[in-house]
């Protein structure tokens, strides 16, 4: 049985990554963050009870910010594979927490890789290292992004990003190891941050459509995404650990659509007119924004043989079914008396 050590397990990529590990086979590790209230919700339905003799979901308390710890628990753990995927993944969010940014998705990056340069030369053994890349390193570069397409990056997220893609080459050239960054394109699903825009536009759609929320506020609805689907993107993860050699690869559908696009897909799905409820917030702007992102992976389809197998209608519609049907729950809860939180940050 291989064993795998996540970080961002929590997230919605932790989430799907750990459920194909498992059905792979894997004994699955992750770290989670000691917060007030919990935050392992996205696992629920894969987690056992740690006293069980058949668990083989681990959750360890630790932090990108903290190296002893993540040193610790790799040399305890021991795992073949190690996935990368904790972040501060919001880009709106990094030009308000620049340096938190930085800390944790550049120099959290560099502390896992030192924590799994020192793993893979005392154990003597080959394990393999994801690093979470991400098509924001594009930032301003014109569409379409390939593995060669200089990065141009347009947040301290996006900047973030780029020195973590940068530690993950660098580490695999001077210490001879195995690590592969992928760069991934807009990933969502019904799991998806409910402050990313199109998780907020499908939650509030439903909730409209149950008559618990009448206005949704946006901001840019003209920048351009190649949204895909998580589950499909997760397993493009797993696939560049098992080539043969350790490469970058783009992960992306190859079509790209506005987010007025995608509201109207959305909309129609939900049966709501988007027209009377949305209403423009320039807080929801970013001071430097990407227009526009679509990807090409045609080193990923020919090298790993890996291609998205959910077209965007799918993703669409199943992301208002899953809200619409949250909303149902929530209508039903309230009609019973109990309160109902409305959540979406100031920041989505
Ligand atoms: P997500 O849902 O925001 O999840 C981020 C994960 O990182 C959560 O588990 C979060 O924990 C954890 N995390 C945050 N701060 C941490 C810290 N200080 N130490 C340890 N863990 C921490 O993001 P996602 O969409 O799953 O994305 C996964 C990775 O891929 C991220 O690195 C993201 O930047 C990158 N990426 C995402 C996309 C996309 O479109 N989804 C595209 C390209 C790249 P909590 O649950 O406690 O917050
Ligand atoms: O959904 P978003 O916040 O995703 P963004 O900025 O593209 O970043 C996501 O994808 C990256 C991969 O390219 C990841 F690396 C990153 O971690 C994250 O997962 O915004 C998409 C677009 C932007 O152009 C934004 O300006 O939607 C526009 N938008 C318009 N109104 C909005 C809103 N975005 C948010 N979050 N909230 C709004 O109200």
């Amino acid at each position: 049985m291989k064993t795998a050590f996540i970080s961002g397990i929590t997230g919605q990529d932790g989430s799907y990554l750990a459920e194909f590990l498992l059905g792979k086979g894997y004994d699955v590790h992750g770290i989670v963050r000691r917060t007030s209230t919990f935050n392992t919700d996205r696992l629920d339905h894969i987690y056992s009870d740690p006293h069980a003799r058949d668990c083989r979901v681990h959750l360890h308390y630790g932090d990108l910010a903290n190296a002893a710890r993540l040193r610790q628990l790799i040399d305890q753990i021991q795992p073949d594979e190690v996935y990368n995927l904790g972040a501060q993944s919001h880009v709106r969010v990094s030009f308000d927490q620049a340096e938190y940014t930085a800390d944790i998705v550049a120099t959290g990056t560099l502390r896992l890789l030192e924590a799994f340069r020192d793993y893979a030369r005392s154990s003597g053994r080959d394990p393999r290292f994801y690093q979470a890349s991400s098509s924001e390193m594009f930032g301003a570069s014109a569409p379409p992004q390939t593995e060669t397409t200089p990065f141009y990056p347009r947040s301290p997220y996006a900047v973030s990003k780029v020195a973590a893609h940068w530690y993950a080459i660098n580490f695999r050239e001077a210490h001879n190891l195995f690590i592969a960054n992928g760069i991934l394109f807009n990933h969502e699903s019904p799991r998806r941050g409910e402050t990313f825009v199109t998780r907020k536009i499908t939650r509030a759609l439903g909730r409209i459509r149950e008559g618990l929320q009448d206005k949704l506020y946006l901001g840019n609805l003209e920048s351009r995404r190649d949204w895909g689907h998580a589950a499909d993107y997760v397993r493009a993860m797993w696939m560049m650990l098992q080539h043969s050699e350790p490469q970058d690869f783009v992960i992306a559908t190859g079509e790209s659509y506005s987010v007025r696009e995608f509201l109207d897909k959305a909309a129609a799905y939900a049966g709501v007119d988007w027209q009377k409820h949305v209403e423009f917030d320039p807080r929801y702007l970013r001071p430097t924004e990407v227009d526009y992102l679509e990807g090409d992976c045609t080193k990923a389809k020919t090298l790993l043989g890996w291609a998205p197998e959910i077209s965007f209608d799918q993703l669409v519609r199943a992301m208002v079914e899953g809200d619409l049907e949250l909303a149902r729950q929530e209508r039903t809860l309230l009609a019973a008396g109990h309160q109902v939180s409305v959540r979406g940050g100031a920041h989505g």
